[in-house]
């Protein structure tokens, strides 16, 4: 079954009501408070009409079918890159191809303690290989630094706000973080988060909270359990809820997942056609930037089951990594940070690359800036296993684990 939505995207087998809703709802547009970014550039069937000539017409169009996970957020997300897609190329038809993967049907227990990689990915990967999508929309944050063999990150978009926000119940509207009574439950299911917020705040309690992100709103405004919880704030800010934020936590208080904020988009790497496409929409700021996050988080071998956190900034030439491994109750840590200047100027790659960088192929960019962030990463992550990184890892894996 097809449906075709307001701005011509096709929606395939969008059995459940819901995907088509907040596709409609999308089309429908995101409020002008929210970051430019986000703004939504409405291209409908008539003027993709304009952009294609009637002589041209009789030329078959381009279809290009993009995966996506079925929760109202990456719905989102997933219309968010087929925007930006069809303003670059407006003569190619798109096809949404909404899917459900094993993250999204294990909905009672915290992701850390599930201990399969991939949660999120894997139904969508295997339609890739299969060849019934071309391309999938992720988080980037929810792709692991390897990717299946034969798979890439074909494009990386500009950067949401990368920071994770504070959501308070209404009744405590008016509340912080340090104001919040002794023993006060906060809603997080994240061991990074937990880690660091334990530090900073020793008087609050966490527990985990699960489910998409309007099903954890409602339990906080209903169940009555939590007090407030910790949410990215690009995903706040991608579904309109804005004004849900009462709080952004500080570099200081709260280092953020590698590559949040980011979407990226996969595909096969020998695909040269969506390879091409999908360089119109990848921001190269953004790119070198999680190529350096990546890299240091594949080299201390974090993941989901250890707190590894990281921050980075990119001024002019200037990449800045922040990096940081913390115990699961937050009493140790090490945290440092590596600068490198890169030479920016040069944007395009002359040469024919195949060369991926912790998954992230961009042979649209300069190989040599992508090597340096790499490198960068890389350098970092050394130097915290240098002062112990690895044990604090090691008990925290060992820990999560015997908590499964
Ligand atoms: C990963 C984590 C979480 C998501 C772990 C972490 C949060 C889990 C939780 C790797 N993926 O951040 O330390 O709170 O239970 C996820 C979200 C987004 C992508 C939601 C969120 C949206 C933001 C983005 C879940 N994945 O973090 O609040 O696109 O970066």
């Amino acid at each position: 079954m097809e449906e075709q939505t307001a701005n011509g995207s096709f929606v395939k087998d969008a059995g459940e009501k819901e995907s088509l809703v907040s596709i409609s709802e999308l089309q429908n547009g995101i409020d002008s408070k929210s970051d430019s970014s986000l703004k939504r550039q409405r291209t409908d069937a008539t003027e993709n009409e304009e952009v294609e000539p009637h002589h041209k017409k009789s030329r078959p169009t381009r279809r290009v079918r993009v995966g996506s996970r079925r929760s109202q957020l990456a719905l989102f997300q997933t219309n968010f890159v087929v925007d930006l897609l069809r303003k670059k190329n407006p003569s190619i038809q798109y096809e949404i191809v909404p899917m459900t993967t094993t993250g999204d049907q294990i909905l009672n227990k915290p992701l850390s303690k599930i201990g399969e990689k991939s949660l999120f990915t894997k139904e969508l990967e295997v339609a890739l290989q299969n060849g019934d999508v071309d391309m999938i929309v992720h988080s980037l944050k929810d792709l692991p630094t390897s990717l299946p063999s034969g798979m890439v990150i074909g494009a990386i978009c500009k950067r949401e706000n990368p920071y994770d926000a504070v959501v308070f119940r209404p009744d405590h509207s008016k509340s912080t973080l340090r104001s919040l009574p002794n023993g006060s439950v906060v809603g997080t299911s994240s061991l990074r988060r937990v880690a660091q917020l334990r530090r900073a705040y020793p008087h609050l309690q966490f527990q985990s909270v699960r489910g998409n992100l309007n099903t954890r709103l409602r339990k906080l405004d209903e169940d009555g359990t939590y007090v407030a919880l910790i949410l990215a704030a690009a995903g706040l800010i991608r579904m309109d809820l804005v004004d849900r934020i009462s709080a952004e936590l500080s570099p200081e208080e709260c280092l953020y997942a590698v590559g949040q904020g980011a979407l990226a988009i996969e595909c096969k790497a020998d695909d040269q056609d969506t390879l091409r496409l999908l360089s119109s929409i990848a921001d190269q700021e953004t790119t070198v930037r999680c190529i350096a996050e990546r890299s240091f988080m594949k080299t201390l071998e974090g993941g989901c089951s250890a707190p590894v956190a990281v921050c980075s900034s990119m001024d002019n030439d200037k990449l800045t990594l922040k990096g940081g491994v913390f115990s699961l109750d937050g009493s140790e840590s090490i945290i440092d940070n590596a600068t490198y200047s890169i030479d920016i100027s040069t944007k395009e790659s002359e040469e024919n690359n195949n060369e991926s960088f912790c998954g992230v192929a961009a042979p649209y960019f300069c190989q040599c800036i992508l090597q340096q962030s790499e490198q960068l990463g890389i350098n970092l992550a050394n130097c915290l296993l240098h002062k112990g990184a690895k044990a604090i890892l090691t008990e925290a894996r060992a820990q999560n684990e015997s908590l499964r």
